[in-house]
């Protein structure tokens, strides 16, 4: 009877979950995926990378479908006529444009801008979509905003952990989740990448706390770890936000107001005048160091942040006016 029961929980679980993905974004019936603006301009890169760790993709007008949810995306926000950076790039070799999944230029009913695209100064690599419906290809490197999409076919479901990224492990001494970043980075781009996955580099508020992170760090050995960087040591959420000595989480508190500040022994000592970040020694003890990596890092994520959402029908205007790819 109570194997039946948890397979019917198991199932329920299943059911409930399919399609689900974090509230942050919302569903479109009309494409039948998810949709999140981000508002805040970067790089195309970056653009690409933070959609990427959230599970998504850089959206692309593919279809009169995501183009019309693309512009409804935007006029939502923008009073005025935006650009966003779409998928559709040609970093890799100039001319030759695919959105990020593959989609070659040609297979897209892009209508682009007047005198676009014009590859200006032979330094125009990624394609943009305007509110008003028009395509132009601009610099990458020339921060836009951009909207990610997850398609919400995908039938990998939210764990436990509130995230399709399977590396991120729960652990009941903290009810926390964690997951170790074995692809190594700057303190910078270690704290872009638990931002953009929701989390934030660990910060530790206890023994306990420094116990599992003993344990993820043990999880990960250094022959799991590829390219020739230091493996003991790992960046996590401290830093001396600018005075040096003044040892802060992320979060701002100083490191005994977190909960824990073992420093292995002789650290910090601010080695070469250049140590403002903090990292973890496979004992968990701490160190100050340098900020330009790359190391390994781990990210912290509260599995309730952010909710998970079920796809519903989405709220804004009907889907006929949407169907609308004109340009204005
Ligand atoms: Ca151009
Ligand atoms: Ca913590
Ligand atoms: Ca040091």
């Amino acid at each position: 009877m109570k194997t039946f029961i948890k397979s019917f929980v198991f199932l329920l679980f299943f059911v409930y979950t399919e399609c689900a993905f974090t509230c942050d974004y919302k569903y479109s019936l009309l494409t039948k995926g998810w949709f999140k603006l981000h508002v805040v301009p970067e790089t195309w890169q970056d653009a690409r990378l933070r959609c990427s760790l959230q599970g998504a993709v850089l959206a692309s007008p593919t279809s009169s479908a995501m183009a019309a949810e693309m512009r409804h995306t935007m006029k939502n926000f923008f009073i005025q006529d935006t650009e966003v950076f779409t998928g559709i790039h040609a970093t890799f070799s100039s001319g030759s444009y695919y959105t990020v999944d593959g989609i070659p230029l040609s297979k897209i009913p892009l209508v682009w801008a007047n005198n676009e695209p014009d590859n200006f100064g032979n330094k125009e690599r990624c394609i943009t979509f305007s509110s008003n419906g028009s395509a132009a290809d601009r610099n990458c490197e020339e921060p836009r905003p951009y909207i990610c999409f997850r398609s919400g076919e995908k039938e990998v479901l939210t764990n436990r952990c509130g995230t399709v990224d399977d590396e991120y492990h729960y652990y009941a001494k903290t009810k926390k989740c964690y997951k170790f970043h074995r692809v190594p980075g700057s303190f910078e781009r270690a704290h872009f990448v638990c931002s953009a996955e929701n989390g934030h580099l660990a910060i530790i508020n206890s023994e306990d706390e420094a116990e599992v992170l003993r344990r993820v760090f043990a999880d990960n050995p250094d022959s799991s770890i590829l390219g020739s960087f230091r493996k003991e040591v790992a960046y996590i959420g401290f830093h001396d936000w600018g005075s040096w000595g003044d040892f802060r989480t992320v979060h701002g508190e100083t490191l005994k107001e977190a909960g824990y500040d073992k420093f292995v022994s002789g650290e910090p000592n601010n080695y070469n005048k250049i140590e403002h970040c903090g990292a973890i020694y496979r004992s968990a003890l701490l160190n100050d160091l340098y900020c330009s990596g790359p190391l390994a890092f781990i990210c912290e994520k509260d599995p309730a942040y952010p909710p998970v959402c079920q796809p519903t029908a989405d709220e804004g205007i009907e889907i006929d006016k949407r169907f609308n790819n004109k340009v204005e």
